[in-house]
Parts: C-alpha cells; structure tokens; sequence
C-alpha cells in the first residue's frame, strides 16, 4: 500500500474533471485526476459538439483555445425546419453579439490533457470514503491511497462516486424518454454551414459538423435500436426524407460514415450535489437530453463554481462557498433541464401520438418560436447561454 496526498482528488478525466484540475491548478492547488480508461480512450470518444460562449471563454482562459479558436467553427445561428420549410434564428442579433463554436469535446479532452497536470489513467477500483476524505485505487499493479482535502467526483453517468454517498441521503429525479438517437460522423461536407434541427413526421433529425468536411448526422430512433439495422444507406436516405424541403429534389449528400452509435434520452437529476467533503459534477449528478447542446456546457459550469468554492476554502479558510456549491448549481441545472426537456418535447415525434395531437402542438409552438421575437430571442438565450444563472 502506498499513500500518497493532494490537496484535492478528482476521479474521471473527461471535461468536468479535466477542466477542474486545470481551474486548480491557476489557483496553486495541488490536484490528482484518476481516470479507469486509457489516455487514447479518452481522447477518442465522440460525444458533444457545441460549446457556449461561456465555455469557450473559460477554456481561453485557461491558455487551451488557441486550437479551438484556429479549427472551431464560430456559428451565430441556427436553423429550425419544419413542414418543409426552414426558419433561422438569428442568435447572435437576438442576444447581443452572443455566439456557439462548433468543436468536438474529444477535442477539448486532448488540448486540456496535452495542457499537464497529473492524471493517472487506467486506475481500477476506485474507492471514496467520504468522511476522511480518502480515495483508494489500484494502478499497474500497486495499491495506493490518496489522502485529500476534498474529492471531486466528475466520473459521469456510470462512474462510482455517487454510490459513494450513503444511502437515502440523494434525491433522484428522472425521465427516460421513448426514443433515442442514432449518430453519424462523416467524411462529407454538412448540408449548411449552420445546424438544422428538422421536426417531422417521420421523426426528428439534426444535421451538425465537425468541420467544412465532416458531417454529424442524428436520427431519432426507437431506444432498443440496434445499429446493425442501419446500414449507411438507410441512414443516408431516412435523413433525405426528414429534412426535405418543400416542391424541391432533396437528397444529402451521402459521404464515407467512420463513427456510428445509438445514444438514450434521458433527464435526470440528483441532488444534493455534495456530501461530506465529496463534491459531485457533471454527468455525475445530471444528465440531459441533447437536444439543447448542454450537457458538457452544464458540466463545465458546475466546475467553476466548484474550483471558486474550493480555492475559497483552501486558500482563504471561507466555507460558504463550499457549502453553497449544491444550491449555486441547482439553479443552472434546472434551468438547463427545462430549456433540454423543451427542445425535445417541441422536436421529436412521440411514439404515443396517435392521433397527431401532439404534432399540431409542435407544429403550433414551431410557428411561435419562428415569428415572435420574444419567442425566438427565449430560444437563443438559452441555446448560447445565460452567463450566470
Ligand atoms: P464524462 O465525459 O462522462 O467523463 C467522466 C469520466 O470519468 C471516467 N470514469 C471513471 N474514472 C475513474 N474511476 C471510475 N470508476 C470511473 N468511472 C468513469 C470516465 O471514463 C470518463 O472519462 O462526464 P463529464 O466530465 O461530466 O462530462 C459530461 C459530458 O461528457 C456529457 O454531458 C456530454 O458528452 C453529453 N453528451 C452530449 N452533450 C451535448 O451537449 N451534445 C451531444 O451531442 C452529446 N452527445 C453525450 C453525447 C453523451 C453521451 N454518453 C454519455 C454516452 C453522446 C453520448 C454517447
Ligand atoms: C453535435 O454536433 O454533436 C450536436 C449538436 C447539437 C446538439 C447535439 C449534438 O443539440
């Protein structure tokens, strides 16, 4: 057994985690991340796409967005189609200058691990006691215990911190959603420079990118969908037919497809978010369903506030902070909740619809967004981010 100490241990090293130990750092706290998976498993994984403006000026000043700035694709507006018809909301007019930027979390993992610190990867049975605070783990082989100050638990939806937490003391909240998406990544050009989120009745479909070159692509799917049942052209045609404007030819340009997977919806929540001295952030303590492009936003800005809070405590002896960091985050993770949970509400056909009740209220709520102001202005302010809620 060999024991080892920092200040503050973080477990998982995707952005809440990784962003944390950096933020930490700039203040002069020592931190350790522990990570299960390998330094490439991590870098590869394909998930989010879209950072708020909030989240790109906070990596900026963590010194890592140059390459963001140099290969991220800046967006001011997005399209909303449906009845064959495409609609932009302009977010940048309706939010005072306020924009997106288009780059893959893979990428913000890669820069923010190239940036150092020490992560250990591929640990393995991470234990936390939460009242000591102490983390043992085993890595290559040799046992270890981390003595800390605090523990960070950005391990995600299935990591193990949570349960960590004596029973009785979290609240959950959850609703599973009776669909899923199915997602491509591409070697074509994406069909508009800016995202299309297409209602129809054939199911929603959005159309992202990564790059002038590379197209995502999501179908909504029903959630037990194996993608073995999606051949490339299916998938090609299906999202034709989706995004199809009216009296026009429509078909996407179809392009080599090198990344395919079915991801479940889901909004859920569980609160408090700290116990003891352990903290929870990000996927750990809340999920959302896509559609809004939160999730690593939301994880993000949980740790902001968390690494303010902790370096209060740490360098200046304020507890307050600490003590508030459940309550400071419930807020922005209901609001994000809401905005998720309205997206794909308004967005998606509903498998119970069957008498299309359902469709004409979207339809009717589409037609709201797309011609008030004040409808499409609440619609951008949430898409590119409240700054503090
Ligand atoms: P992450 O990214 O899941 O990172 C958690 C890290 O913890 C590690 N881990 C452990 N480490 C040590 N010991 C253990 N016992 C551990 N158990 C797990 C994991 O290996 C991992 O490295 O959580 P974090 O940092 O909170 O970040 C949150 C975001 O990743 C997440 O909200 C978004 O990616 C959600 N999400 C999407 N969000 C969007 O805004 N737009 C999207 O298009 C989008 N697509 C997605 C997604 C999430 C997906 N998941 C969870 C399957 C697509 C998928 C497939
Ligand atoms: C993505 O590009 O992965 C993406 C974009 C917008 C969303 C979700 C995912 O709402």
């Amino acid at each position: 057994m060999q024991r080892i100490r920092a200040e503050v241990a973080i477990v998982g090293a995707g952005p809440a985690g990784l962003v944390l130990s950096h933020l930490l750092a700039r203040a002069g706290i020592d931190c350790v991340v522990l990570e299960a998976r390998s330094r490439e498993y991590v870098e590869q994984r394909v998930r989010a796409g879209v950072l708020e403006q909030n989240t790109v000026d906070l990596l900026d000043a963590l010194g890592v967005g140059e390459r963001m700035h140099r290969e991220g694709l800046v967006h001011e507006g997005i399209e909303l189609r449906f009845g064959g018809r495409g609609h932009r909301i302009d977010m940048a007019a309706l939010t005072g200058g306020r924009a997106i930027t288009v780059y893959g979390q893979q990428e913000v993992v890669k820069d923010l691990i190239a940036a150092g610190g020490d992560i250990r990867f591929e640990v393995d049975d991470v234990r936390v006691d939460v009242d000591r605070p102490r983390v043992a783990f085993s890595h290559e082989g040799a046992e270890y215990e981390l003595d800390c100050d605090a523990v960070a638990g950005c391990d995600g939806f299935h990591g193990v911190c949570r349960d960590c937490v004596p029973a009785g003391v979290l609240d959950v909240h959850e609703r599973v959603y009776p669909f899923a998406w199915l997602g491509i990544l591409a070697h074509v050009a994406p069909p508009s420079h800016e995202l299309i989120y297409t209602h129809h009745d054939r199911g929603f479909a959005l159309a992202s990118m990564r790059s002038p070159e590379v197209t995502r692509l999501y179908l909504q799917v029903p959630p037990d969908t194996d993608v073995d049942d999606w051949p490339d052209d299916r998938i090609w045609e299906e999202a034709s037919m989706r995004m199809a404007l009216e009296g026009q030819e429509f078909a996407l340009q179809a392009g080599e497809v090198f990344e395919k997977g079915v991801t479940p919806m889901r909004s859920y929540v569980c609160a408090p978010m700290q116990h003891g001295r352990l903290y929870l952030a990000g996927d750990a303590v809340h999920i959302v369903p896509p559609t809004g492009a939160k999730g690593l936003n939301l994880a993000v800005a949980d740790v902001r506030v968390l690494a303010e809070a902790l370096t209060a405590w740490l360098a200046d002896g304020r507890e307050d902070l600490l003590d508030g960091y459940s309550d400071t985050c419930l807020r922005r993770v209901w609001r994000t909740q809401y905005f998720s949970y309205w997206m794909t509400s308004m967005l998606h056909r509903m498998p119970d619809d069957t008498d299309g009740f359902q469709a004409q209220l979207q339809r009717a709520q589409l037609e709201y967004v797309c011609s008030s102001e004040a409808a499409s202005r609440s619609l951008a302010e949430n898409y590119v981010g409240f700054d503090r809620v």
